[in-house]
């Protein structure tokens, strides 16, 4: 079967085009996919176009949409197996965490179908002769692209909202991760959205991603990503006065008191740095411990790190898989490099496992630079990768200092057993979600996004499908007479 669908059809890219995806594991090809051109971007465009005038979508009752969605999250479940091991091979990250991704995207389906018709606007009052009701409309035809770090989660919390909200889509997945998108398109299709509702298109971001981004069909572009290309996506826009949501990762301060729950903190210090092999955009890549406890800490931190278990993640023993490509694990060691020029203290990790069995895939060992301070890059700059750096602060307000010491602002953490010192540092931090003793856990209820350069627009939660609806007032005058402004 071809990978492209548009317009309700599986379709191959019109000039042929062939793409190998990699599993990062071993090297090896998974499966060779279509790779569309500009010519198959505007194909699917128009097709979505086409649907969102003239199929029962955008104007339909919200249930008839509701009821596709709940679908889709269903489906996603009764497969939930198959798409994690599909998932497992195009990212390498471990099928434990790949299956609760499954869960986590049926549970977005979910959320927007429960919400897509709670809030149906509000009637102003304008006097008994007006009836002035402001509502949501759908945006229109959406262009979605996704990341490779986790495919399915990333696109699902594009797509659900956007069909929540009654608009058309064409969703491109990262070029290097398509897989597990190609599953969730047949899915949707099988749970009954009308043909050009759901479009996909494979293939590059220079091309196929940048073919979306500028086509003048498209009204609203929803991108998650790196800032650098985030950037260039904002500046196109710019010509269509599209709207626009962008989610550009982050450089997320991990605070520690020295009153924090020792075990604890250490525990998810590790994984906030080290999930994924970092792969993730709130990584607690930026850990800031208090003085005294810093050394102690450290320590513990290395003991750990120096444990996890590398390796396949279809093998259950496995804690941690591979970085996602060759050129992506050849940034995190640019990056490497970089923190030992500036004089980061290597702790622990720093080079590829020297572990044969894992000679063929994009490894790299969990890295801990200690004696870091905020004038190097290595602390400043999204590395994406298994490396924490670590720095000392002395009181509250020059660890709130140093967390906030940075151009982006997507999420970050707080340790202490003091909770009106963990509530007041806390809504001091200029990030868009901040855990109090904890890491990572997220809510399709609320928002996801980010201050600064972490991004524009708000993913989950109410704020994530208004993205997807443009506000209108609809001022019905119930007794028209002559206004008499004009006397000739
Ligand atoms: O991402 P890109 P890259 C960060 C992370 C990483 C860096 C670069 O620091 O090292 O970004 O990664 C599509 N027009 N994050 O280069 O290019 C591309 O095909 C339209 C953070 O791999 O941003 C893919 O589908 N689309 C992050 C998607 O953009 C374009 C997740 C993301 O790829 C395009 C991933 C263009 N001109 C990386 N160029 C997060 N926020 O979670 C590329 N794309």
């Amino acid at each position: 079967m071809p990978d492209l669908y548009i317009d309700g059809e599986w379709t191959a890219a019109a000039a042929g085009g062939r793409r190998d995806v990699v599993n990062p594991f071993d090297a090896s090809v998974v499966q060779t996919v279509d790779e569309a051109d500009a010519s198959d971007v505007d194909r699917a465009v128009r097709a979505a176009r086409r649907a969102f005038r003239e199929e029962d979508w955008a104007y339909a009752p919200t249930r008839r949409r509701a009821d596709v969605l709940f679908r889709v999250a269903q489906l996603l479940l009764d497969n939930r197996e198959d798409i994690a091991r599909v998932e497992t091979a195009d990212t390498g990250k471990t099928l434990t965490e790949a299956r609760m991704d499954v869960e986590d995207v049926s549970n977005a389906f979910r959320y927007f179908a429960e919400i897509a018709g709670k809030d149906a606007g509000r009637v102003v009052d304008v006097g008994p002769d007006v009836l002035s009701r402001v509502v949501y409309q759908p945006v229109g035809v959406c262009a979605l692209i996704a990341p490779w770090n986790y495919p399915l989660l990333q696109a699902s919390w594009k797509v659900a909202p956007a069909l929540a909200a009654g608009n058309t889509f064409v969703l491109k997945p990262s070029e290097i991760t398509p897989l597990s998108t190609i599953t969730m398109i047949e899915l949707i299709a099988e749970a009954g959205a009308p043909p050009g509702v759901a479009n996909l298109v494979l293939g590059a971001g220079a091309t196929v991603g940048a073919a979306m981004t500028s086509h003048p069909e498209v009204d609203l572009v929803s991108f998650t990503g790196g800032l650098a290309t985030g950037r260039t996506i904002m500046a196109g826009a710019a010509e269509d006065v599209k709207n626009i949501a962008l989610e550009l990762g982050g450089k997320n301060p991990n605070v520690v008191f020295a009153d924090a729950d020792f075990d604890a903190a250490v525990d998810y210090a590790l994984d906030a740095a080290f999930l994924h092999s970092g792969q993730v955009c709130s990584a607690g890549s930026r850990l800031i411990v208090e003085d005294s406890l810093h050394d102690r800490f450290v320590e513990a931190l290395a003991e750990r790190a120096r444990a996890i278990r590398l390796g396949d993640g279809t093998d259950e023993r496995t804690e941690s898989g591979p970085l996602s490509s060759a050129e992506h694990r050849d940034k995190v060691e640019r990056y490497l490099e970089i923190g030992r020029s500036e004089g980061a203290r290597l702790v622990c990790g720093g080079h590829r496992p020297d572990d044969p069995a894992l000679s063929r895939g994009f490894f790299l060992l969990p890295t801990i630079f200690a004696d870091c301070d905020r004038s190097m890059r290595i602390v400043q700059e999204e590395v994406f990768g298994p490396v924490v750096t670590v720095e000392r602060f002395r009181g509250e307000d020059e660890a709130v200092e140093l967390a906030n010491d940075t151009r982006y602002g997507l999420a970050g953490g707080v340790w202490t057993s003091d909770a009106g010192r963990a509530q007041r540092v806390a809504s001091r931090l200029r990030h868009g979600t901040v855990w109090i003793n904890d890491f990572h856990p997220y809510v399709p209820q609320a928002e996801w996004g980010g201050f600064g350069r972490s991004g524009v627009g708000r993913e989950l939660g109410p704020r994530g499908l208004e993205e997807y609806q443009e506000m209108q007032h609809i001022y019905h005058n119930l007794t028209p007479q002559p206004s008499g402004w004009f006397k000739g």
